[in-house]
């Protein structure tokens, strides 16, 4: 049996949504965790409430990955030698933000998905992967999206970042064949957490509209799919896990009850209607 029980994974954006669910899922299995993202109050309450139920050995590390010399300070000089030898490297950190047509979108959104979901990922794989090397053993496991392969109105800079964590994730995983390393990359389609306020610049109204009328992924689902890619046997590299609501067949395909066309006026936040009942 390949489990998590004392192994130390690393996740960034353990502050919400999948990170979250993910920090939960790993601690009720024994790991022992290292919680990165910008918010340390809340990986601080999290840590407490792991503690406090499972007794989770943990560190909380305040980081913004698109600083390439915090990533690399806190991992040269911050993290204790106690937490250095890192098993699983959870690239989960990301957002995105607008959804305005490219001719109309904001340079300063561009500029932090980019920064966020592709430089972010690249600055700490850089930090951990070598010492993964040098123990001859790791998982490296990057959240990508559905948008890791398809695109929609309004999404073009988000999904280019996705496709880049994509093109990140194969090339790794060719860079490291000759090793026992693993990379896999979990792509869900629409999941329920604070992925659409962020994307709405804190809009609750329409971050709602985009969930209305369907059952989207939640967030544990997501963490369930990274716990069997990790808990697989050595001789076995999950690629990637694809995973959709089923309401949703693509990034512009989602059956959502009848009642939302009647309530809800379609503008740029619930395009991807379909307004079809599923028998
Ligand atoms: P949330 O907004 O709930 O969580 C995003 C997490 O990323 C937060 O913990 C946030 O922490 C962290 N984060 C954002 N920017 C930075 C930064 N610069 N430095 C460090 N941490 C950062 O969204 P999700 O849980 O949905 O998103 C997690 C991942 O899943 C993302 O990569 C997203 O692209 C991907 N995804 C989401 C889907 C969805 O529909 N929700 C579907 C497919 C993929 P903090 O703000 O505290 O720094
Ligand atoms: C998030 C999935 O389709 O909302 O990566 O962009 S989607």
């Amino acid at each position: 049996m390949y489990d998590l029980m004392g192994r130390t994974i690393l996740i960034t954006g353990a502050s919400s949504g999948i990170g979250m669910a993910m920090a939960k899922l790993f601690s009720r299995e024994g790991a022992r965790l290292i919680l990165c993202a910008r918010r340390m109050d809340r990986l601080m309450l999290l840590a407490e409430e792991l503690r406090a139920a499972h007794g989770t050995d943990m560190i909380a590390l305040g980081l913004d990955v698109r600083d390439r010399r915090q990533v690399e300070r806190a991992f040269q000089v911050e993290l204790p030698q106690s937490f250095r030898a890192i098993d699983v490297l959870i690239n989960n950190a990301g957002l995105s933000r607008g959804l305005d047509p490219l001719q109309k979108g904001s340079e300063d959104d561009w500029e932090e998905m980019i920064q966020t979901n592709i430089s972010g990922l690249l600055h700490v794989t850089r930090q951990v992967v070598p010492t993964m090397l040098s123990r001859g053993r790791g998982d490296v496991v990057n959240i990508g999206s559905t948008s890791s392969h398809e695109v929609y109105p309004g999404g073009a800079v988000y999904c280019a970042t996705k496709h880049a964590v994509d093109a990140l994730t194969r090339g790794l995983r060719m860079d490291l064949v000759a090793t026992p390393l693993r990379v896999t990359q979990i792509s869900p389609g629409m999941v329920d957490t604070e992925f659409s306020l962020v994307r709405f610049h804190g809009d609750h109204d329409r971050a709602a509209n985009v969930y209305a009328g369907m059952t989207p992924l939640s967030p544990e689902d997501v963490a369930d799919a990274a716990m069997y890619a990790l808990t697989r046997p050595p001789h076995v590299q999950v690629g990637e896990i694809v995973l959709w609501p089923t309401a949703q067949a693509a990034s512009t395909l989602v059956a959502r009850h009848q009642v939302l066309e009647e309530s809800v006026p379609p503008d740029e936040s619930t395009w991807r209607n379909f307004y079809e009942l599923k028998e």
